[in-house]
Formats: C-alpha cells, structure tokens, sequence
C-alpha cells in the first residue's frame, strides 16, 4: 500500500507492505517528491508507532469514559461556557500534523457554526512569516516551485536553512543534482557552520537578523551593476519606485552591508556576483527566516531580489519557502491560520459571503481571531475559557513555555486530542481524546512542493483511537449541526473541500482544486499525487506557478516590498555568567517535542543528551568540558543543559535544540528562556534569538541510572534515553545533583531493596539484585559522557559475576563513541579504527568498508571531517 511520510515538509512516499506478519516500508519509486528514497526518520516510521504511552481511550481527568459519554460532557460544557461568554471564549489549537481533512472540519466548525475565529495552529510558529509575504508580493499565499527547480537551477541559495538535516532527501536530491552537474553552486547563509553550510561552495556566517540588509544589499548591487530584468518589471512587478528610492539610502552600500552582516565584503561581493550571474536561480529558505521580529520582511527581501530579476515561475528560478510539517500546506488550503478564511479566502465582504452560503453558515466570523501568542496569552487572561488542542503540544513548542503551560493549568476546560497522554500539554488536559495516528487514519497533506498525496490506513486503531476528523464531526452534530456535518469517510470530506476552491472563483483564487470535487470513493482511495492547481485549465496539476508573468493581485503584478534597516542586535542584562545570544532548532533524528521520536532508541543515539553547542573559546571562558552541565538564565526564565563543543558557532553565540520536554529531560526546554516576541505582521515568534547567560553548574555528584524504569527519586537534573543494548529495553537516565551528596543519595537507595555498593576509582556503582539477579545500577561517576551506557546495559538482567562485571565495567569507561551514520550505526570509533588500522584513505573506501553515508548521506561531511582530522 502506498502512503506518504509523517514526518518533514519534503513529503516522501512510502510503500508499507506486510512480509511474515511484520510490516515492511520503504520509499515509493512512484512519489514525485523522492523517487524511493528516505531519509532515517522516514525509514523508522514503524517502530515510531510503539508509543510507550499509547492514549487509547477517553480519559476526563483520568477516569476512562466512552466516547458518547466524552463527547456529551464536551458537547455540553461547550455550550455552557459559549451560553455564558460568548463564541470568542472557547478556541481551537490546530497543527500542521492534522490531514487537511481534519483541519477543514475544525475550520468549519469554530468559524462558520460555533462562530469564534479563535481557531490558529502551530503553523503560526512555522510558516506564517511565510504566508504573509507571499501575500503581500504574488497577492495570494502561493509557492512558485517544485522540488525539479532545485534540480535544474545554477545557483541554489539556501539561506536560514539546514536543509540537511531537516529535509534530507530534498538534500539530497540536490547533492545529486550536483553531482551530475559539477558546475552548479550552492551558497548556504547561516549563523551556525551548520551540516548543510559545510557542503556548499560557499557559506556566508551572517550576523544572525541582518537578512534584510543581506538581500536589500543585493538588490542594490543588481540595480546598479544593471543586473536586474527591466522589460519584465516594467511588465510584471508594481512598487518599483518606492523600492529603488529605499535602496539608494547609503544603508544599502556593501561596505555598510557587510560591516552590518559582520561579513567579509569579498564574500559578500562573491556571493552578489553568483546571483548576478546565474538566471537559474533558487533561493530555498526556512525558520532562520521566518521565526524573527523581521521574519515577513526578510521574506519579502529574498522574494525582491527573484521579482527584479524575473527568476520566478521558471525552470530552476524561484523563491522557495520550504514548509516544515507534513501537512502545513494543507492547513493554509483549508485557512488554518487565525488570520485566514478557507480555500484561500481572506474576510472581504464578498469572501464571506461565498463561504457563509456555501457552508449554509449561521455564523461565520466577521474578522481574524488570535495568533497563536495572543490566544495563549488570551488563556491566560480567562478570555478564553476553553480550548481544543490537537496534533501540537504548545508546553513544550511556543515561547515562554512557562506561562503557556500557566495558561493551560489555568484554563476551565482544556481538551487534548494526541496520540500519547505522555505529553507535557496532554498532562494538562481535562479531557484526553485518543486520536488515530499515522498508519492507522486516512486522508491527504500537501507537501512544500503543493503535491497533494494521500496518507492511508493500515493498521486498525488500537483501542478506542479515532480520526481527528470524526471526534470534529461528533461534536459538531451533538451541537445542534448534524445537517452541515454528515461526514461518514474523509472521501465526502475532501471532496467539499475540492469544490469550495471552484465555487465562483474566476480565476482569482489561485488555489484551485475544483476538478477533484466529484471523485468517487474509488477514486479518492487510488488518487495519485497531484501538484496543485488541478481544476479546468490544468487538470493534471501545474508545476510552476505564474509562469506568464500573472499574479494574483488585481493587476495581476507582483508587488515589491519596502524593508527598513534590521534592528539593532539584542542585548543581554547585565549580571554573572557568560553572555550569549541564543538560537535553537533542529537535530537530525529528533522530531519536535520527541513524542515520535524520543522512545525510538536508534533516532536517540547520535544525540542522546540534552546539549548546549557552544564555540571553543566560550567553553573556555566558562572553564567548562563537553558533558559538563551548565546553568542557562534569560530575563523569561532558566534551563539546563549539557556543554557541546561546537566549532561551527560564530563567537558569542550558542545553540540549543528545541526537541527536549519534560517527558525527557528536566527543564532543558529552551522555550523556558524565550520572550514571546514576534513579527508584528504575522505574529510568529523569534525563535532564533535570545540573550542568555550561561554558567556552568558546580556539582556535588552524578552519574547514570540503568533500569527497567525511570529513576524514581527527586533529583536537582536529569534526562532520559530508551536503554539500548538491553533484553526488553528499559531506561538510561543522567542524574545531577547540586544540593545533596552523593552519600545522602546512597542512604535513600540502600534503604530500600537489596543493594550492593562497589567502589570505583572516581566514584561507585550500585548495584540492585532481584533474584540474584542484576535489575538495576546506578553508576555515580564525573563524566557521564564518556560512559558505553549500551556496554552498562549489557549487565542488566545477568547474574552478578565479578569477572564479567570487571570486564564490562572497564569496556563501559573505555569511552562512548558517538554514533555518526544513524543509518548504517557506524559509530566514530569505528571510521577512526578503519582509518587508523586499516589506512583507509578516502570517504568512498569508508563507504565501503562501514557503510556509512551510503543510505540518507547525511553523514558524509562528518566523515569527510574525521578523515581530514586523521590525515591532517
Ligand atoms: N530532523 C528534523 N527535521 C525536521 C523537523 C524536526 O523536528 N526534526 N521539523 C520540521 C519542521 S516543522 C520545520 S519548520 C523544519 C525547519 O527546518 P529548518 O529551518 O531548516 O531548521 P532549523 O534548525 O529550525 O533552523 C534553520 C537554521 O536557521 C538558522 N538561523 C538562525 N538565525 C538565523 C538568521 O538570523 N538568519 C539566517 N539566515 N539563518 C538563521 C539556524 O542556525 C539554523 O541552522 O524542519 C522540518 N524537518
Ligand atoms: N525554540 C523553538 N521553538 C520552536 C521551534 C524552533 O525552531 N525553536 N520551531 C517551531 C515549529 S517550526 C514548529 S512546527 C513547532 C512544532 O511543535 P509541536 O507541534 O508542539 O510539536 P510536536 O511534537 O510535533 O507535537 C505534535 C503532537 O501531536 C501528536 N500527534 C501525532 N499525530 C497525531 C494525530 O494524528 N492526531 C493528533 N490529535 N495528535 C497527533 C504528537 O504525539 C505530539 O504530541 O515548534 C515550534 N517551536
Ligand atoms: S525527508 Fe522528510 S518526508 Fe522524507 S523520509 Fe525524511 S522525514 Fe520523511
Ligand atoms: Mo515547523
């Protein structure tokens, strides 16, 4: 059977086929987005699907109901609260994980039925930067391109972007592209010496949020240097004036615009001279411009430079926005966002009007509720009285996490729809929904490329799991709107859908998929992926967008944007500790608040801690080793983290990923230290940036716990891993202590259960026996990090021996070896070995002989790097 990934914005195919009762997947050959491949998150969908914590019934404040009886209770506190407060009380959180479907009927219902445009999703963190720009130059919310321009371009610029590790097959589409065409450049533009910056031709290591000087630079540069298009500005693009007017402010000057980007001006000149030169350009960005103050601006900056070119809706020439979620396109067809009506609609009198009719709506809401921030902080304030979440857990994803998570504790009725009630939002909840997960519910997403594919069921839902669509659908019909919610299969859902993007659109509604609105059910189950629009002019779907020179103003021009000078960098308070500017984002095997990926123990593996990445010589100056735990302070809040040497951070700035929660780790969350700032336009927040100071965090002692469950006792830090290397898995926790020692610790452990103590040179072992047994240890021990925990877990379940035990213990501090090929488990003492041992010279022999690098690939600089370390 064919489905697509549950994962990343690329939006991969897959094939899942049953073989002797266990289920197979690999990458679909057919899938326009990745030909068959996959990267290792797509390739560990299935055993992603054994949650440790599977939600499977109805849960009201952790009694188990039925569903009737669930839905009746929500029906009726719903009405309640909306009898008492108005529709604008209660509001729903949506997500870019939900299939469209399930996104269309909770639209339908809060803005057209129950009447409260308090309906955003976490694509507001995400793409809604984005969105914006796009609507302010094209007129619409519109993507130009397709994955086969990054192919057929000269020049790919990707700019806040680590597109390697988080679209990997696109990378590597692209990787390949080069291969074959070794004339081809890529430019990275980002803060970090990312993964993705280290294999470009060039890397521009900006100032992070000077973008919009950047790229206002370059359109100066083209305009003087006569690089721009004339004959098509004068046809296509409006705002011209207003913008060469801004450009010619001295701001703009490439001496002032890389003393402003702190770059080198030959590299900043190298990189304008590569744009001028190349027509095939495409400039892919992501979350390093979107999540900023200036997040629309910068956008529109990038988009400027393509208009006054001409390099849009050509082969090999656009601006790209890559999308993040599997299905965050999808969630703007059907008008996710706050800030938008369905199919492309905005709140015109006109749009309203259609879409009140069309719905048969009683109530359709006259103007856009809260963005996401504000609905939170409207929680806060008990304006809103009840809130809906599904598919998001905004404890862990939205800045400053901790009023958020006030927010929820506050708030009358919170319902949580999830796949796992082991989550820090679902912890909250009044209400847990079970909902159908991936494999087990049908539908369809859009991918960043506008390909509409269809996600298919499986697997049965496990208990009482239901679609998200369905729970939608119940409640709405228990609320007095059975007639306009008669929805039996996703089929009927889609298909409405469909034709609310062809009703009265003349062509002024670019998104347009009019000529799906009649499938059959047969047709929606064998529906193969389509890029939209699919209507009456382009029935098989279209690959580019404004190929004439077309956009969807009503001049049909492309609008130049005006971007001011960014804003002066942040500033940290004064007071103790390392000063820093903070930015944060993705690991390569982790997904977003780890609920898929956490309880993965191959995903977990590269990156098993919680880790500040910081530059030598902060390091230094903090008098901190890598593994050493440091004390974060921001003027929002404090974290704790694990020092990592990161030799790719421009001085003074550090990173933190954005994966841990507290089903991981304790307070390691980097949302904690956030301030709540956003762009004024689209209201999404700066994620990249903010002023930290960092300590390192003196202890009294720690070490590892190895146990069939989580440590159990209170403990000052601590973080957690599934044990690898273990007879029926189990828990790898790091404990830190800095209020007790470690004999207080002893005392509490050997006061219960049969405890044996061994003494160690730099510290001990603990050792629990059940049934002369081994069934559980705790190492107490200076550095963690060099400790094989999977040599440790080796002990776990076997009878104490002292030989063995000698033996293991001193394999287990020879020193962990970080895992450098997810794919192929190769670790780096293994490629070091092969060079050293074997004298392998070159990555293809490495290749060869370990694998590595030879599935996703995303490994293989770093393996370049170890090579060159070995020779150098
Ligand atoms: N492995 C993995 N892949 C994922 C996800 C995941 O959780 N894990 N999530 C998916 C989702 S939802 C999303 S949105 C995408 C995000 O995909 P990306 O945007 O590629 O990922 P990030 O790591 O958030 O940030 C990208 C880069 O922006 C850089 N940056 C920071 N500040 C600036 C700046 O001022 N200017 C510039 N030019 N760059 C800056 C950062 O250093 C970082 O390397 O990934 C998707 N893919
Ligand atoms: N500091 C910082 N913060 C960030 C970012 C950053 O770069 N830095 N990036 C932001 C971005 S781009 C994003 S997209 C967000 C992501 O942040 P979130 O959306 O909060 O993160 P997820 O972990 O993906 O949450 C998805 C939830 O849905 C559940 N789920 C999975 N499938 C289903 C389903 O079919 N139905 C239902 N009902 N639930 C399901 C999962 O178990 C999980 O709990 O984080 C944002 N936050
Ligand atoms: S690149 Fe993205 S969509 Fe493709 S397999 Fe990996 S996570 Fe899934
Ligand atoms: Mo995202």
């Amino acid at each position: 059977m064919r489905s697509v990934c549950a994962y990343c914005g690329v939006g991969c195919g897959v094939r899942v086929e049953q073989e002797a009762g266990q289920w197979r997947l690999a990458g679909d050959e057919a899938h326009p987005a990745n030909r068959g491949a996959l990267c290792i998150k797509g390739s560990s969908l299935i055993e992603s699907l054994a949650f440790p914590e599977r939600l499977l019934y109805p849960r009201w404040q952790g009694e188990r109901l039925t569903w009737e009886g669930a839905l009746d209770r929500l029906a009726g506190e719903l009405a309640r609260i909306i009898g008492e407060s108005g529709p604008q009380s209660v509001a729903l959180y949506l997500s870019g994980q939900l299939t469209t479907e399930d996104y269309y009927v909770a639209n339908k219902l809060m803005k057209g039925f129950i009447g409260s445009p308090h309906v955003d999703t976490n694509s507001r963190l995400c793409m809604s930067s984005a969105v914006v720009a796009h609507q302010r130059a094209f007129g619409e919310d519109l993507v130009p391109a397709c994955y086969e321009d990054l192919e057929l371009a000269d020049l790919v610029v990707l700019t806040g972007a680590n597109t390697a590790w988080t679209h990997p097959v696109l990378f590597r589409r692209l990787q390949q592209a080069r291969e074959r065409r070794p004339g081809m450049k890529l430019v990275v533009i980002d803060p970090r010496q990312t993964m993705t910056a280290s294999q470009g031709d060039l890397h521009l290591p900006l100032r992070p949020g000077s973008d919009v000087a950047l790229w206002n630079g370059l359109c100066r540069y083209l305009l003087e240097q006569g690089l721009w298009d004339k004959a098509y500005v004068a046809r296509h693009v409006a705002e011209f004036d207003g913008l060469a007017a801004e450009l010619d402010r001295p701001c703009w000057h490439p001496e002032a615009v890389a003393a402003a980007c702190d770059l080198p001006l030959c590299d900043l000149l190298g990189f304008y001279r590569l744009f001028g030169a190349n027509p095939r350009t495409v400039t892919l960005f992501c979350q390093g411009i979107n999540q900023s103050e200036r997040g629309v601006d910068q956008a529109g900056c990038i988009i400027n430079a393509h208009l006054l070119t001409g390099r849009i809706g050509k082969p090999g020439a656009a601006p790209f926005s890559m999308t993040g979620q599997p299905n965050a396109m999808g969630g703007r067809e059907v008008g996710g966002l706050a800030t938008q009506l369905a199919a492309h609609m905005g709140f015109d009198e006109e749009s309203r009007d259609r879409l009140a009719r069309f719905w048969g709506a009683p109530r359709l809401v006259s103007g856009p509720g809260h963005k996401a921030v504000a609905l939170f902080e409207a929680l806060h304030k008990g304006e809103i009285r009840a809130l809906w979440v599904l598919g998001t857990n905004p404890a862990v994803s939205l800045p400053d996490s901790l009023r958020v998570r006030e927010a929820l504790a506050r708030c009358e009725l919170l319902v949580v729809s999830d796949v796992t009630a082991d989550t820090d939002t679902a912890r909250l909840a009044h209400l847990l929904l079970p909902a159908a997960a991936w494999g087990e519910k049908g539908g369809t997403v859009t991918n960043s490329e506008r390909t509409i594919s269809r996600q298919r069921a499986f697997l049965p839902p496990p208990g009482e799991a239901r679609p998200d669509w369905w729970a939608l659908t119940q409640l709405a019909r228990r609320l007095g709107f059975a007639e306009a919610f008669p929805y039996e299969h996703e089929q009927q859902i889609f298909c409405e859908h469909a034709a609310l993007s062809g009703f009265e659109n003349d062509g002024a509604r670019q998104f347009d998929i009019s000529a799906l609105a009649h499938l059959s059910r047969e047709q929606y189950e064998a529906l193969t992926p389509l890029r939209w629009p699919v209507n009456a002019a382009h029935p098989d779907g279209c690959d580019r967008l404004f190929a004439d020179g077309r956009f969807a103003t009503a001049d049909g021009r492309a609008r130049l944007v005006v971007a001011a000078p960014p804003a002066a960098p942040l500033q940290v308070a004064p007071g103790e500790g390392l000063p820093l500017l903070l930015n944060s984002g993705r690991l390569r095997d982790q997904w977003h608040t780890m609920t898929r990926t956490g309880h993965v123990a191959r995903l977990q593996e590269s990156e098993p801690w919680p880790t500040l990445r910081l530059g030598p010589a902060s390091l230094l100056a903090l008098g901190a080793e890598p593994g050493a735990l440091l004390h974060l302070r921001s003027a929002q809040g404090e974290a704790h983290a694990l020092a990592a040497r990161d030799e790719g951070l421009r001085e003074g700035e550090a990173f933190l990923p954005m994966h841990w929660s507290e089903s991981y780790a304790a307070g390691s969350g980097v949302n904690r230290l956030l301030a709540p700032r956003v762009d004024p336009l689209s209201g999404q927040p700066a994620f990249k940036q903010e002023a930290v100071r960092v300590s390192l965090r003196p202890l009294r002692w720690q070490g590892l716990w190895l146990g069939p469950q989580a440590w159990g006792v209170p403990v000052d830090w601590w973080a957690r891993r599934p044990l690898v290397g273990a007879v029926g898995g189990g828990v790898c926790q790091w404990l830190a202590s800095w209020s007790e020692g470690d004999d207080a610790c002893w005392a509490r452990l050997s006061a219960g259960g049969n405890w044996l103590r061994l003494p160690q040179a730099k510290g001990w072992l603990a050792i629990e026996l059940a049934q002369g047994r081994i069934a559980s240890l705790l190492l107490v021990t200076p550095d963690p990090m060099k400790v094989r925990s999977d040599s440790l877990a080796s002990l776990l379940g076997a009878p104490l021996q002292a030989d063995a035990l000698i033996a293991t213990l001193d394999q287990a501090l020879a020193g962990a070896s970080r895992l450098v090929c997810s794919c192929l488990r190769v670790s780096e003492r293994q490629i070091l070995d092969a060079i050293a041992q074997q004298g392998i010279g070159e990555v293809a022999g490495l290749q060869a002989l370990l694998g590595c690098g030879s599935n996703c690939g995303t490994c293989l600089p770093e393996v370049a790097r170890l090579l060159a370390c070995q020779q150098g």
